[in-house]
C-alpha cells in the first residue's frame, strides 16, 4: 500500500535518482490544498450511511429485479451483504482520498472482485451502477459550498471521481 509521497520515492527509487523538482512541487501543492482533501474525507465519511442507503435504494428502484424473488438481493441475508459490499467499497475509496494513492483501494478491495461477483452470480454492472450513485452523492456532499470558503476544488474532485471510476470499472 502505498500514498502519494511513499510512491514517489519508490519511482525514484527504482530509478536510483533524487526526487526530482516536478515531484516536490507536486507534492507541495497537495500538501498546501491539505486540508480540502481532509474535508473531502471528512465529508464523505460522515454522511457514509446515507450515501451508500440512498445509492442502494436508487439502485433497487431502477433494477427491481435485485429484489424480487430469484434477485440477488432478495432476503435479507443477501441484502445486507449488498450494502456491505456498497460499504466497503465505498470506505476504501475514503481511504484512496486521504492518502491520495488508488493502491490501498486496488490492492486490499478490487483486485478479484470481478471474479468473486462471477463466482456468486452476482450482476456486476448492478454493482458498478450502485457505485455510480455513490459517486455522484459523495461529489455533491464534497462540493457543498455552504458554509465553507470556497476554493478551487476542481482537481481534487476529478481525483475523487477517478477513484469511483475505478471501482466500477473493475466490476461493471
Ligand atoms: C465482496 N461480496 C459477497 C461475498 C464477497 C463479497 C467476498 C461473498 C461472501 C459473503 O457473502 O460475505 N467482500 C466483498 C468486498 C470485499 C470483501 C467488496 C472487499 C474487501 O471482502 N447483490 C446485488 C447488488 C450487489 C449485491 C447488485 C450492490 O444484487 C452484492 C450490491 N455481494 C452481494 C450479495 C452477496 C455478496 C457477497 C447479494 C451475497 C451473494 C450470495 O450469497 O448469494
Amino acid at each position: 500500500m502505498l500514498d502519494a509521497f511513499a510512491k514517489v520515492v519508490s519511482q525514484a527509487d527504482a530509478r536510483g535518482e533524487y526526487l526530482s523538482s516536478a515531484q516536490l512541487d507536486a507534492l507541495s501543492a497537495m500538501v498546501a490544498d491539505g486540508n480540502k482533501r481532509m474535508d473531502t474525507v471528512n465529508r464523505i465519511t460522515g454522511n457514509s450511511s446515507a450515501i451508500v442507503a440512498n445509492a442502494a435504494r436508487s439502485l433497487f428502484a431502477e433494477q427491481p429485479g435485485l429484489i424480487a424473488p430469484g434477485g440477488n438481493a432478495y432476503t435479507n441475508r443477501r441484502m445486507a451483504a449488498c450494502l456491505r459490499d456498497m460499504e466497503i467499497i465505498l470506505r476504501y475509496i475514503t481511504y484512496a482520498i486521504f492518502a491520495g494513492d488508488s493502491s490501498i483501494l486496488d490492492d486490499r478491495c478490487l483486485n478479484g472482485l470481478r471474479e468473486t461477483y462471477l463466482a456468486l452470480g452476482t450482476p456486476g454492472a448492478s454493482v458498478a451502477v450502485g457505485v455510480n450513485k455513490m459517486k455522484d452523492a459523495a461529489l455533491a456532499i464534497a462540493n457543498d459550498t455552504n458554509g465553507v470558503t470556497r476554493g478551487d476544488c476542481s482537481s481534487l474532485m476529478s481525483e475523487v471521481s477517478s477513484y469511483f471510476d475505478k471501482a466500477a470499472a473493475a466490476v461493471g
